[in-house]
């Protein structure tokens, strides 16, 4: 059996820190907002199923995807937060626009990494069409809303 896939009940399996303690902020684009919608909502549900308390998880949104990066940027001047979560959605078009967004949030936020004092966790779907970004969201595989969320708690561990 091909082993492409990682589901949450495998995430759910290791250990999580408990979270109750710790305070993160989310990033959220307003781009494909079915998409996004459904990843904040597994994000959020998430981290609270881990202890944290509704009033320590700030929520943000940015118009685009490509705005994650100032969003987050700002989030991680917060001292108060263990760890920042940027989720967006970008579905591929007919212009090469697309590959433009996706490599500016990855260097983006990968730089913010490299440079902050806090994680910064990648939920950024990049998917040929609606369909597997719908599969990725609350779908048939999963919800990478909740991955980002498990992935956080990890890292405020760090
Ligand atoms: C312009 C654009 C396009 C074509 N597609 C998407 C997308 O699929 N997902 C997304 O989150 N944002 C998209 N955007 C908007 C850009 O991310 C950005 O908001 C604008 O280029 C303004 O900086």
């Amino acid at each position: 059996m091909a082993t492409e896939l990682h589901h949450l009940s495998d995430y759910d399996a290791q250990s999580v820190p408990d979270a109750s303690n710790m305070c993160f902020g989310i990033v959220v684009a307003e781009w494909n907002p079915e998409i996004t919608d459904a990843l904040l909502d597994g994000a959020v549900k998430t981290l609270e199923k881990h202890g944290t308390l509704p009033e320590n998880i700030h929520i943000k949104t940015v118009p685009g995807s490509f705005e994650l990066i100032y969003g987050a940027q700002q989030m991680t001047k917060n001292d108060g937060f263990d760890a920042v979560i940027i989720l967006g959605s970008v579905i591929r078009g007919e212009t090469p626009h697309f590959d433009y967004i996706c490599e500016g949030v990855t260097y983006g936020i990968a730089h913010l990494n490299a440079t902050q004092n806090i994680p910064v966790i990648y939920g950024l779907l990049t998917t040929d069409d609606l369909q597997q970004a719908k599969d990725r969201s609350g779908g048939r595989l999963g919800n990478k809303g909740d991955e980002c969320a498990i992935d956080a708690i990890k890292m405020a561990k760090f």
